[in-house]
């Protein structure tokens, strides 16, 4: 029988997504450059399902039923490039061929500019979820024509993670709209992490616990609101033991973050658009400093002053319970932050997507699904005027407005004992600066007229105006 649905690039996730669609019962072409892999996923686990190999493109597509879908899962950037010009020769109008990598949103809008002038569906699809998301039911954000979703679309839902019986995968809207939503899905992604980890050094630092102790203080969160994969598997990594000290897994690793580009491209993208993702942005230049090696040991040399005292901490009830609010406050803000951009990159590229659906298809298979996320959805769907703000809809306004003493202790504790917080900080930064009602904007504004004659606009009435700071000081208008 011909080919449902095809996969070329079978390294880690590609062989994994190519597994759950046999799995599910669809008849799977199977191809990569080197055709050693295509082998190994035959004779490993052919068992799956129905698998066609290829060894070559031409066979592979010749393998598929028309119109074709195949998906592309090669490394990001030129090889995936050279696997679409290859493909687009053997395809024709009508077919629809699939990136499912990690490319950069401006990449995919310009892919599926040059494929739609041959007729070819190009979607960038967003899929999250890792390895295992991959094999066992990822969350998957396709971007592409609409007519493409229709046949896509449901084979995608099928083999796509589940949560309440919805599918985790909706047509997120045009061209690159997928990749831009997975971009910031990673965005948020790092800055939850980042958020979970200042709380783990809280209550390491500041309260003096140790990692077993921390893991069951995540096992225990984990049964409430911030109930998340993250959450979880911080618990279990926290209480990992390292086999050759005998001492905590997490007191052996070199405290470097490492980083593929996604967060970068996330606040490099939000900078261009003007969106104060602050959170991601704090959580992306932690992981830097945490790798600015040579100036980190300078430091210890030079020994750097701080605070003398130690947090004194009176009841660790009370302070555990203080640092789970100031987590949850945050991690509200840096969500509402992200969806900001996602909103603010749909205006300028002129998609149409829904926040609610967004949400829905992150509570199951990536790696930021959690249970607050149906609250997310809850805002933008009940809500017949949808919220400018996360913060905006009652629950969260609620949260945040619950959370006001906790999390203010927790900053301001932080900055007094010594604890770095630049994710708990600049989210309350973030909100207190959302809720001023006037901001020392005025003041910024006044500076510049002065230095650059760059104008102001008055409270008061209408028009742009400028005062004569080297001359008489007087205003004119402008
Ligand atoms: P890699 O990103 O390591 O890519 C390896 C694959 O790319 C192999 O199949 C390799 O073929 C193929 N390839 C390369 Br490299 N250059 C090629 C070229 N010029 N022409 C044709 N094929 C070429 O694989 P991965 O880790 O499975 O990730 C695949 C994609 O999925 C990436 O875009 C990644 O960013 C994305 N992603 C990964 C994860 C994850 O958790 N790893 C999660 C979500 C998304 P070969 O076998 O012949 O060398």
């Amino acid at each position: 029988p011909k080919a449902e649905i095809g996969v070329t690039g079978l390294a880690v996730m590609g062989s994994n997504l190519a597994r759950n669609f046999a799995r599910n019962g669809f008849v799977t072409a199977v191809h990569n450059r080197s055709y050693a892999k295509t082998q190994a996923l035959l004779e490993e686990h052919g068992g799956d399902g129905t698998f066609v190999g290829s060894e070559s493109a031409a066979d592979f597509v010749a393998s598929l039923a028309t119109p074709r879908k195949i998906i592309i899962m090669v490394k990001a950037g030129g090889p995936t490039d050279a696997v679409i010009d290859e493909l687009a020769e053997l395809l024709e109008p009508g077919d629809i061929l699939v990136d499912g990598g990690n490319a950069k949103f401006s990449d995919t809008i310009r892919r599926e500019a040059a494929m739609r002038e041959k007729g070819i569906h190009f979607v960038g699809c967003g899929i999250s979820g890792g390895e295992e998301g991959a094999l066992l039911g990822p969350s998957i954000m396709p971007g592409g024509s609409k007519q493409s979703y229709e046949s896509l679309g449901p084979i995608l839902e099928k083999i796509s993670a589940h949560v309440d019986g919805a599918p985790c995968c909706t047509h997120i809207g045009t061209d690159g709209a997928g990749h831009f939503v997975k971009m910031v899905h990673n965005g948020i992604e790092y800055a939850d992490m980042q958020l979970i980890a200042e709380a783990y050094d809280l209550l390491r630092r500041g309260a003096g616990l140790s990692p077993a102790q921390i893991a069951d203080i995540f096992a225990e969160w984990n049964k409430g609101e911030l109930d998340s994969f993250l959450i979880e598997i911080t618990a279990q990594v926290l209480a990992q033991v390292d086999a050759t000290t005998g001492g905590p897994f997490v007191d052996i690793v070199k405290d470097v973050a490492g980083m593929k580009g996604t967060g970068t491209w996330t606040v490099q993208t939000a900078l261009d658009l003007g969106v104060p993702v602050s959170g991601i942005a704090e959580a992306v230049f932690a992981r830097g400093l945490s790798s600015q090696g040579e100036q980190r040991a300078a430091a210890q040399q030079v020994g750097l002053p701080g605070p003398q005292e130690q947090w004194p901490i009176e009841d660790l009830d009370v302070f555990v319970a203080t640092v789970r609010v100031a987590l949850y406050a945050s991690k509200i803000v840096a969500y509402a932050q992200g969806l900001d951009e996602i909103q603010a990159g749909a205006k300028e590229y002129g998609w149409d997507i829904d926040l609610g659906a967004v949400a829905r298809i992150w509570r199951g298979g990536c790696i930021i699904r959690a249970v607050f996320l149906n609250r997310i959805t809850e805002a933008y769907d009940t809500t017949a005027e949808k919220p400018l703000s996360l913060l905006f809809a009652p629950y969260f306004t609620e949260a945040i407005g619950g959370a006001q003493g906790p999390w203010r202790d927790v900053v301001a504790g932080a900055a007094r004992y010594g604890i770095p917080t630049p994710g708990f900080s600049s989210a309350l930064a973030y909100y207190d600066g959302l809720r001023a009602e006037r901001l020392p904007a005025a003041l910024i504004q006044g500076q510049r007229d002065f230095f650059g004659a760059h104008t102001y606009q008055r409270t008061d009435k209408e028009g742009t105006y400028h005062v004569l700071w080297s001359g008489d000081r007087s205003e004119v208008q402008s």
